[in-house]
């Protein structure tokens, strides 16, 4: 189950996404201290109720998943990605319906570098972020916060080499999200 979702007309095919993250969890109840790009452990998490799994994702780390309307164990799960052959420090990600994906911080290093770009997968209505967790759903403490800035694409007017311009839009979404639930539960 997620801990946080964004929903409604706020998303849109042809968007794209990019993240500001901050906050420290913890898996086991400790002192909450990995932070979004997680703790240098890896897993793979398994698929489950018509949503893919992920390969060589970052434990502790903020994990996303595009959802359109319709329940997601009614339709047949796709593959899952694997971040060990896309790594985390990608500068863009196309993630499809139904695939968990890594955000982590949203930039390309770990606290450094350039926002990453995300893009809306086509049907998309709802965004789900939770924190991937390495075991036990029930035991974890401390909070990511994320602010999604969305970024509309146009397509140009007349043909040219800009053929699509992207446009920063004011619309600014903060959620929490906890580290009470996981993915892999
Ligand atoms: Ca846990
Ligand atoms: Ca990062």
């Amino acid at each position: 189950m997620p801990a946080a979702s964004l929903t409604g007309p706020v998303l849109s095919s042809g968007m794209s996404l990019t993240f500001a993250v901050t906050g420290r969890v913890s898996d086991f109840g400790a002192t909450p201290g990995d932070p979004p790009d997680g703790n240098g452990n890896f897993f793979s998490m398994s698929t489950h109720n018509g949503i893919a799994g992920a390969a060589g994702i970052p434990q502790n780390s903020l994990l996303g998943v595009f959802l359109d309307d319709t329940e997601p164990d009614f339709s047949t799960p796709p593959s899952p990605l694997d971040f060990g052959v896309l790594g985390l420090n990608f500068t863009s990600l196309a993630p499809g319906l139904k695939q968990i994906f890594f955000i982590g911080d949203g930039l390309t290093g770990s606290g450094t570098g350039i926002d990453q770009t995300f893009f809306v997968p086509m049907g998309a209505t709802r965004l789900s972020l939770g924190a991937s967790d390495g075991f036990q759903w029930s035991n974890n403490t401390g909070s990511f916060s994320a602010t999604v800035n969305s970024i509309a694409s146009t397509t140009a007017s007349e043909p040219s080499m800009a053929a699509i311009s992207m446009i920063v839009l004011a619309t600014i979404f903060t959620v929490e999200t906890r580290k009470e639930t996981s993915h892999n539960a």
